[in-house]
């Protein structure tokens, strides 16, 4: 019955951000800094600069704001993962390919669940970047591996049944009674905890050789959240007052540089947790003390989401900052990150305005245009078209914060949070399934749409710009 006690979908999505971030500060206290320091920053950043600091999220969805990432073994385990978030209104969106990266290649290909309208993701955005691990691509696991890894994964159960069942019903009607809510919550938060279950320490190493990675998801019976990030207006002071701290943090900033124009995508910087004690089975049955390092920490600053022109520009930009540093590093022994920070630096002006204005004329970023209610009457009537009505104060554009994530950057992360990168042996390409994995299939895998972020972008613009028609009757193009 929907009394007092019923919670609506973004409640339930809320609450279970909330308390898996407690449940994380619990297990990983290094965290709990994280978030405090990230708290310490935003209030600076909203005190110095005021209104503007709230330009892409007010301060009340950013403060809470967190993506966390999981990794599951099969399109099975996929599907029920994309229940428990349907539950919560989060959808698959976008499509990463982690086993193609140059210098850091995942066995993994993922989508991210998230709301997708933009109330729930101002009522609440949290966000789970979710891989699914590729045993049957040949450059990782050969038939006899990929037969074992199989057997072991399909006898597994990550999701309780009734877990399941509350979540169908939660997504059926929306919300959830008080009761059904609890047990919901609880259920779903207790899946992703770090388990204390003895781990098969040769299974775990058998895997560890092909990649840390494959062991993580394979190597035991259960999942677990490996990081919960916070979302922080000045990541770059965030990195300075973490080192500050003693907290070592990885050697850069992923993502665009520090510049003088507007913030753009997503930047990004992580740390790696320390090792955690986990009970190991020796192949004789005893069971001895051991520990793992597989969870970590990582912060993040969104900027502003680019249409697919734009991001063709910053994977264009990417990719000349590699070979400037490529060139810088044939000349010395090695490029630091800073070095590589300032070629990017450098670079970046070369292709992208230093004003939100201009990378909105240039059709490079998103942007909801509405229009301005209290404009002074003067007698005009208003111009035709969108830049004149921008120039003239009919039309307001406000930018569209990008909700997503970075497949280069995602690679760094995980590959900086790895002790070792393992073996990945190079096959012909065009051979064997590799191919097999994409966006197609992941939507049959997780048997619901994988949907395509640029075109949520650009759906969220078409409304305000025809809003914007109807409240000026005009016919714009
Ligand atoms: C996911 C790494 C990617 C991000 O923020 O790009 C990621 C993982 O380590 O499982 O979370
Ligand atoms: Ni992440």
């Amino acid at each position: 019955d929907r009394s007092a006690q019923w919670r609506e979908t973004w409640q339930l999505r809320a609450a279970f951000a909330a308390r898996l971030s407690a449940m994380y500060g619990r297990e990983v206290p290094a965290y709990t800094t994280l978030v405090e320091v990230s708290r310490e920053v935003n209030e600076d950043v909203l005190r110095e600069r005021g209104a503007d600091a709230e330009r892409l999220g007010a301060i009340g969805r950013v403060t809470a704001e967190r993506h966390g990432a999981i990794r599951v073994g099969t399109p099975a385990e996929l599907q029920q993962v994309g229940r428990v978030f349907g539950a919560l209104g989060m959808r698959p969106v976008g499509f990463y390919d982690l086993r193609e990266a140059a210098t850091s290649a995942v066995p993994v290909v993922s989508t991210a669940f998230r709301p997708v309208a933009g109330d729930e993701l101002a009522r609440n955005p949290f966000r789970v970047f979710t891989s699914l691990l590729t045993p049957a691509d040949p450059r990782f696991f050969d038939e006899d591996l990929r037969g074992r890894l199989e057997g072991f994964l399909g006898a597994r159960e990550l999701f309780p049944p009734e877990l399941l069942a509350l979540a169908d019903r939660a997504e059926a009607e929306q919300g959830l009674g008080g009761g059904d809510a609890e047990r919901f919550l609880q259920l779903a938060v207790g899946v992703f905890e770090l388990s204390g279950e003895p781990v098969d320490r040769a299974w775990y190493e058998t895997l560890e050789r092909v990649s840390a990675v494959a062991a993580d998801i394979g190597g035991v019976r259960s999942t677990h959240i490996n990081h919960l990030t916070p979302r922080v207006l000045d990541i770059d002071e965030l990195y300075r007052r973490m080192t500050g701290r003693g907290i070592e943090m990885i050697d850069a900033i992923q993502g665009p540089p520090r510049w003088d124009g507007p913030d753009v995508l997503l930047r990004q910087t992580s740390f790696r947790a320390l090792d955690e004690p986990r009970p190991m089975r020796q192949p004789d049955g005893s069971v001895v003390p051991g520990a793992l390092r597989v969870r970590f920490g990582e912060v993040e600053a969104r900027g502003i989401a680019l249409t697919r022109r734009g991001r063709a520009r910053y994977d264009e930009l990417l990719s000349r900052v590699d070979a400037t540093a490529a060139e810088a590093a044939r000349a010395a022994t090695s490029v630091t990150a800073a070095a590589r920070a300032d070629i990017a630096r450098d670079l970046w002006p070369t292709r992208f305005p230093r004003t939100e204005h201009a990378l909105a004329e240039q059709g490079l970023a998103h942007f909801t245009y509405h229009a301005v209610a209290d404009r002074p009457r003067d007698g005009r009537t208003p111009p035709p078209d969108l830049p004149g009505l921008l120039r003239d104060g009919w039309v307001r554009a406000d930018p569209v914060v990008y909700e997503d994530f970075l497949p280069r950057s995602a690679a760094g992360i995980f590959q900086s949070n790895l002790d070792d990168s393992g073996t990945r042996e190079s096959v012909e390409e065009g051979s064997g399934a590799a191919a097999a994995y994409d966006s197609d299939w992941l939507s049959g895998a997780v048997g619901r749409d994988v949907l395509d972020p640029f075109a949520l972008y650009e759906e969220q613009q078409s409304r305000s710009l025809a809003d914007v028609a109807r409240a000026l009757h005009l016919d714009l193009p």
